[in-house]
């Protein structure tokens, strides 16, 4: 009965062959990503993406015991979405040592972190052996360290700055104690948004490369998408299905992550801040529409820890972490605390009736909190 009600909702919606799909586990369509975004039915959509999120992660929701260290600001790509970035010199502008990025992992010492996350800026003249040692001096710090570091867009600037190949400077860096690489510098693939927001990064096309060749040499990593600034839902749905054929061929994302953008301190300063309906939205579409990514991640940096929560009924089905020390989003007007503790991800964890369970960076289990 119950299971009726929802089944005439979700065909009141103009769902019920999305809903057959789903059931039946087969492939949405690019147009089926588009009828998702416009529905105005929040409900059905979540019902449907929940329904995907059970099927692949039951009720398990994990977390991270992490760090972030964002080793430097300063950036030649100054993109218009971006408040963290910075040039050379200007006020604000700075660069760690190696000292000083070792120290920030030898203070953390005593507790239980699993992962150090580090991004930067494209910095133009930090040398190629900057990257190596940085690794290198934190693994000698901390050896059971999984180092989740670099994007694919500073990946490509790294192998440019030792006059690499792409491949070579993986194996290196590899070989110097990167772990994973993480999410970001996707944006949006799409060459009209790269064009108006980012034309100095690594294109939407040179990005993926740089990822399927992580993979190739056995090193996973994640994706984003920075939603809620000038794209289209059309190109929020491309940008999932290029990500979708690249899993595809490789096998090697394990996490998606819609990123909320944050206007202030941004170029792009009088676009409104997501609302909560968007933030779940993205969450969903990108659960029914990336079959083939293992997770999905309501991060609640940028989220806030509440809609992260809800997520976990839409579809997400990992909170990121601890994160202590995050400086992305709270340059850009973010308003989240620095950090939350194991026991407060637990709670809000627990409080969606989900089951917590702590994980390492590439999703083994630590631990089942029941
Ligand atoms: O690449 C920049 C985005 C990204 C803003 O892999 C902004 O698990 C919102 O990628 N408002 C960096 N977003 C963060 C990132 C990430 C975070 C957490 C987990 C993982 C993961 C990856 O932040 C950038 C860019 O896309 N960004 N400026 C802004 N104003």
């Amino acid at each position: 009965m119950a299971q009726n009600i929802i089944e005439e909702s979700i065909y009141a919606s103009g769902l019920s062959d999305i809903y057959e799909k789903v059931r039946q586990g087969q492939r949405l369509s690019p147009e089926d990503g588009v009828r998702l975004y416009e529905t105005q039915d929040i409900c059905s959509l979540g019902f449907l993406a929940n329904m995907a999120r059970e099927e692949k992660n039951g009720d398990y929701t994990y977390y991270i015991y992490n760090q972030h260290i964002n080793y430097s600001n300063v950036c030649t790509n100054l993109c218009k979405f971006c408040a963290f970035g910075k040039e050379e010199g200007q006020p604000g502008a700075y660069c760690m040592t190696i000292d000083e990025i070792v120290a920030k992992v030898v203070d953390r010492l005593d507790e239980p972190i699993k992962e150090v996350h580090i991004v930067g800026g494209i910095h133009p003249e930090l040398p190629y052996s900057y990257y190596i040692d940085m690794l290198r001096e934190i693994k000698k710090a901390r050896p059971g360290l999984h180092i989740q570091a670099f994007t694919c867009v500073e990946i490509a600037h790294i192998a440019g700055m030792g006059g690499k190949p792409v491949n070579d400077a993986l194996l290196e860096l590899k070989e110097a104690g990167l772990g994973s690489i993480p999410g970001g510098g996707a944006e949006v693939f799409s060459k009209r948004i790269r064009d108006r927001l980012c034309p100095e990064k690594l294109p939407g096309n040179k990005w993926l490369e740089v990822a399927k060749m992580a993979h190739r040499l056995g090193i996973s990593s994640n994706a984003t998408m920075l939603y809620g600034h000038i794209e289209t839902i059309e190109e929020r749905i491309e940008h999932m299905v290029e990500l979708r054929e690249a899993q595809d061929e490789t096998g090697g994302f394990m996490c998606f992550i819609p990123l909320a953008f944050h206007p202030k301190n941004t170029a792009l300063e009088d676009v409104a801040p997501t609302s909560g309906i968007n933030d779940i939205k993205n969450i969903a579409v990108a659960r029914l529409m990336l079959d083939n990514f293992p997770h999905i991640k309501a991060y609640w940096v940028m989220l806030g820890p509440k809609v992260a929560q809800l997520a976990l009924s839409f579809g997400a089905d990992d909170m990121d972490g601890t994160v202590l020390e995050e400086k992305i989003t709270h340059m850009a007007g973010g308003r989240t605390s620095q950090s939350l503790s194991n026991r407060e991800i637990e709670y809000l964890i627990k409080s969606a009736g989900r089951i917590p369970v702590e994980r390492d960076s590439v999703y083994n289990v630590i631990k089942v909190i029941s």
